[in-house]
């Protein structure tokens, strides 16, 4: 049975599908509307109590019992488990891969994220506050990353579930108004992930 991806298309959806294409694990898509409110369902919330895509439900999960996952890099920690790919066994590789994906999922995505809230408001001083503070907060997280691409081909060393995580969020990096020229080991590397046929696939596929 495949299991089921609980998600809509935006930067957090798109690291899992991304996941399941690399992985090679069957998935059906389940579109949860956040624009219409379809992430307060109860459906939904009996097994994302937070109320946000994405989550799974792998009716094949430990022992052979069904489990549901919510929070992104819980589900992609839990896929590499799962699968024993993109996650590395060993203490000192394991670490590296969990130093970048916490790194994505505490900074570049929430402050990215704000960028985008930020560029709606309409009162011009909120607006403008809100930008410039986290567009700059935006910009040094891209410095950081690009600092690490200088001295790595990936984030933590070979292709991992932490690049799946970025690179959902290095997706938008136009709408959170950053040029990929001014970073250009971070454009080397993310030239070289959407050249993979699978991650290709994980952003083709519909989520809406
Ligand atoms: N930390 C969560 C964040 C998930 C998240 O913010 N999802 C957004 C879409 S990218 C959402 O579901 N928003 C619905 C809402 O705000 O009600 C994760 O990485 O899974």
């Amino acid at each position: 049975m495949p299991i089921e991806l609980w998600t809509w298309n935006t930067p957090n959806g798109r690291k899992i599908s991304v996941a399941l294409e690399e992985m090679g694990l069957p998935y059906s898509v389940r579109p949860v509307n956040i624009g219409k409110g379809e992430q307060f369902d109860p459906a939904f919330l009996a097994f994302s109590p937070n109320n946000r895509i994405p989550a799974i439900l792998d009716p094949d999960g430990p022992g052979g019992q069904p489990i549901g996952v919510f929070e992104s890099g819980a589900i992609l920690i839990y896929l590499a488990r799962k699968t024993g790919l993109f996650l590395p066994a060993d203490p000192r590789g394991e670490a590296a891969v969990m130093e970048w994906l916490m790194w994505q999922m505490g900074g570049c995505g929430p402050m990215p994220g704000q960028v985008h809230h930020f560029l709606t408001v309409e009162n011009e001083a909120d607006r403008r506050y809100g930008l410039e503070r986290y567009t700059k907060e935006t910009r040094r997280l891209y410095g950081v990353a690009d600092r690490r691409l200088a001295q790595v081909e990936f984030f933590a060393g070979d292709v991992s579930i932490a690049d799946f995580a970025i690179l959902g969020w290095a997706w938008r990096h136009e709408r959170h108004q950053v040029d990929l020229a001014d970073f250009p080991h971070v454009k080397r590397w993310y030239e070289t992930m959407m050249a993979r046929p699978a991650t290709a696939r994980g952003f083709a596929v519909a989520l809406s």
